[in-house]
């Protein structure tokens, strides 16, 4: 099965940046991609025509754009062994994008909750980028033949919809493109709001998010801080239902130290939220404190990651591209002489 000959199958994920990367991205995605390469050819990019849809800070976008990219990097994933592009820099995004507009429905777009979601958020900017995201989202996996798309709950209705639109093209056009599936990692960590353990944690809402950039300082506040549970029990047992805010810091300080929920306890027993809550902040100052590092490094030296986007970006294009024409040819457009 090492035969080099072997097609690895193709694993493709973007996250937006739209904010900076936090410890519900790294647990939840980031963490787990850095340990595919062996075995998956790995597509990872920055989705930052998607980050278009609400209105951006352009410096901001710019800085963010490049800073998620050394994150990345500093997670764990090699840029030698992955490939890790700006999906503005591979312009066959655009093209599908447009392409598969043309074959995705009104009705199927309007159904979208994230649709539905961010129109309530974003009132005042309900453009037409927002509503038809679905159809370039397609286009990044189907550009690659992808095999597998880990996402999280969140983009599953998208990941179906790519599906949706895939089949429609091939069942009219011939097999075209490889119909991807939703790629849900074994150890899926759902991480909540250290302010809120109600709702997940997201950098919409700052005070409970723990950022891959935050400094020590600060992220020993943020758990001091953290909310607990009003029981009266106060001891530290995994229990998601009565004590989702301990249960968070559990579910926290096992990603981060390996520890089982049973070693956790008998760790913590006897000692109230006041000596665990630190003692977790410490955890995971620990863990980020490298990977912080390393990005800040990266962020100083502007060639490297530009060299690190450049490669990508060409290895990425070689394979869009590929497809595009394929699908040009398909529908009747006249294949370019140059
Ligand atoms: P938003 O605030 O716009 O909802 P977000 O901070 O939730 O954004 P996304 O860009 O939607 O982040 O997520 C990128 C990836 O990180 C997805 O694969 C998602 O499943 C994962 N992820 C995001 N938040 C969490 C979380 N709290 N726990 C686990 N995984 C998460
Ligand atoms: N919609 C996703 C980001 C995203 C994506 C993709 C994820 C854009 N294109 C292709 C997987 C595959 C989000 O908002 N988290």
């Amino acid at each position: 099965m090492d035969n080099e000959n072997v097609r690895k199958k193709v694993m493709l994920s973007g996250i937006q940046p739209s904010g900076d990367l936090h410890l519900g991205n790294y647990l939840g995605a980031v963490k787990n991609w850095a340990a595919l390469p062996d075995e998956f050819d790995c597509y990872y990019f920055m989705a930052d025509l998607h980050t278009l849809t609400v209105r951006q800070d352009p410096k901001e976008l710019r800085r963010r754009s490049t800073a998620q990219l050394a994150q990345y990097i500093a997670c764990g994933l090699d840029p030698t062994r992955n490939t890790l592009f700006l999906q503005s820099h591979v312009h066959e995004h655009a093209e599908l994008g447009w392409i598969l507009n043309c074959y995705t429905m009104f009705g199927e777009l309007s159904r979208m909750t994230q649709f539905k979601d961010k129109s309530a958020k974003n009132a005042d900017n309900i453009n037409g980028g927002l509503f038809t995201y679905p159809a370039l989202m397609a286009a990044d996996i189907l550009l690659y033949q992808a095999d597998f798309v880990p996402v999280g709950e969140d983009q599953k209705q998208h990941c179906e919809l790519t599906r949706d639109i895939a089949v429609r093209f091939n069942n009219l056009y011939g097999e075209t493109f490889k119909v991807p599936e939703p790629y849900i990692p074994k150890v899926g960590a759902r991480i909540m709001s250290l302010s809120n353990p109600g709702s997940k944690m997201s950098k919409s809402d700052p005070q409970g998010c723990v950022f891959l950039m935050d400094k020590p300082e600060d992220l020993a506040r943020k758990f001091k801080r953290a909310v607990t549970d009003s029981d009266t029990e106060r001891c530290v047992r995994f229990d998601p239902e009565n004590k989702p805010g301990v249960s968070n810091l559990m579910n926290i300080y096992s990603s981060v130290t390996g520890k089982d929920f049973a070693e956790i306890e008998k760790e913590f027993e006897g000692q109230g939220y006041g000596v665990f809550k630190p003692a977790v902040g410490e955890a995971v100052i620990e863990k980020l404190r490298p990977i912080r590092e390393e990005a800040e490094r990266m962020i100083a030296d502007k060639a490297y990651l530009q060299g690190v986007y450049t490669d990508g970006a060409q290895r990425a294009s070689a394979v869009a591209r590929r497809t595009l024409r394929k699908v040009y040819k398909k529908i009747g457009l006249v294949e370019k002489p140059f």
